[in-house]
C-alpha cells in the first residue's frame, strides 16, 4: 500500500522518467529507440526499475494513468526529434500492456497525444507482448486497425518467448517482431538457439515483417544475426536505455 501511494505521487510529481535504448540497422545507422520507463524516487533516494512497479501498477489500476503519460511523453519526444535532421526520420517505440489496451479509450487517448502534439503517428511503434491479446482478440484487433490507419505501426514484443506467438502473427496486423534476448543470448555457443534465431528470420522475411533482434551484447551474436539476414538490432553493444541527452550526443 505504501508503495502504491510513493507510485501515485510519483505520477503526480514528475518522478517518472523516459529512457531511450537505440535501435539500429544492418548498415549500423540509427533507425530508432525503445523508450522504457523509469521512477526516480526522490524520497528512497533511487532509479526504480519497471519490473518493481508496473506489475504493482497492472494491479492497482494506476497502469492506465502511467501509460497515458508514456504516451504523452513519446509524442512529444517525437516532435521534437522532427526538428533536426539527424533524427528526424527515427522512430519511436513504447511499450503498451495488456491493461492498457484493455481500456476502452485507448485508441482515442493515443490519437489525442498525437494531434495535440502535432507528431507524425508514422514515426511511433507500438510494442505489444502476447498477454495483451489473450483476452479479447478481435478487441485489439480492431484497436490496431483503427491505430494503422493513421499510420501507427506494431511490434511484437519478446517474440518466441510466449504460447502461440505464431498464431497471434497470422491473426493480427504487425509490422514487427521483436526476437527475444533469451535466444540472442546464447546463439553463438548453443546450436538450438541458433536454429531458432536462424528460422524465426527467415519466416520474418517470407512474411514480409521488420525485425528487431533484442539483447545484442556482443559483436559475435551480431554477426551471426547479420550473416542470417537480421536487418535490426538493440542492445548493450549499441546503447544501454540512457536519458535523451545522452542518445542526442551520438546521433
Ligand atoms: O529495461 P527494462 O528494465 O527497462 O524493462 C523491463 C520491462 O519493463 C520490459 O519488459 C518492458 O517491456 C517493461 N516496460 C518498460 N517500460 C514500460 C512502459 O512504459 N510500459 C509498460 N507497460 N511496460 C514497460
Ligand atoms: O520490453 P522488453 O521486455 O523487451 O524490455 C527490454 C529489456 O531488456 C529491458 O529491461 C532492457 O533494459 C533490457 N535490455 C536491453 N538490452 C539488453 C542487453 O543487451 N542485455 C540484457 N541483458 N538486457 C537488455
Ligand atoms: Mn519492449
Ligand atoms: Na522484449
Amino acid at each position: 500500500l505504501a508503495l502504491e501511494q510513493a507510485l501515485r505521487r510519483a505520477l503526480q510529481e514528475g518522478e517518472l522518467r523516459l529512457y531511450f535504448q537505440p535501435q539500429i540497422n544492418q548498415y549500423g545507422h540509427y533507425i530508432g529507440a525503445e523508450a522504457l520507463l523509469r521512477w526516480h524516487s526522490r524520497a528512497m533516494d533511487t532509479l526504480i526499475p519497471p519490473m518493481q512497479f508496473i506489475p504493482l501498477a497492472e494491479e492497482t489500476g494506476l497502469i492506465v494513468g502511467l501509460g497515458q503519460w508514456v504516451v504523452r511523453e513519446a509524442c512529444r519526444q517525437l516532435k521534437a526529434w522532427e526538428a533536426r535532421t539527424e533524427t528526424r526520420k527515427l522512430q519511436l517505440a513504447i511499450n503498451v500492456s495488456a491493461s492498457q489496451l484493455r481500456q476502452p479509450d485507448f485508441v482515442h487517448e493515443v490519437k489525442g497525444c498525437l494531434l495535440n502534439s502535432g507528431a507524425n503517428p508514422k514515426r511511433l511503434k507500438l510494442e505489444l507482448t502476447e498477454s495483451a491479446f489473450l483476452v479479447n482478440t478481435d478487441q485489439v484487433d480492431e484497436q490496431m486497425q483503427q491505430l494503422r490507419k493513421l499510420g501507427v505501426s506494431f511490434s511484437l514484443d519478446d517474440f518466441g518467448t510466449g504460447f502461440s506467438s505464431l498464431s497471434y502473427l497470422k491473426r493480427l496486423p504487425f509490422d514487427q517482431l521483436k526476437i527475444d534476448q533469451a535466444f540472442v543470448r546464447d546463439v553463438t555457443t548453443d546450436p538450438n538457439d541458433a536454429a531458432i534465431v536462424a528460422a524465426i528470420l527467415a519466416m520474418s522475411r517470407s512474411l514480409g515483417l521488420e525485425i528487431i533482434a533484442e539483447g545484442v551484447e556482443t559483436e559475435a551474436q551480431r554477426d551471426f544475426l547479420l550473416k542470417n539476414g537480421c536487418h535490426g538490432f538493440q542492445g548493450y553493444l549499441f546503447g544501454r536505455p540512457a536519458p535523451i541527452e545522452d542518445l542526442a550526443r551520438v546521433w
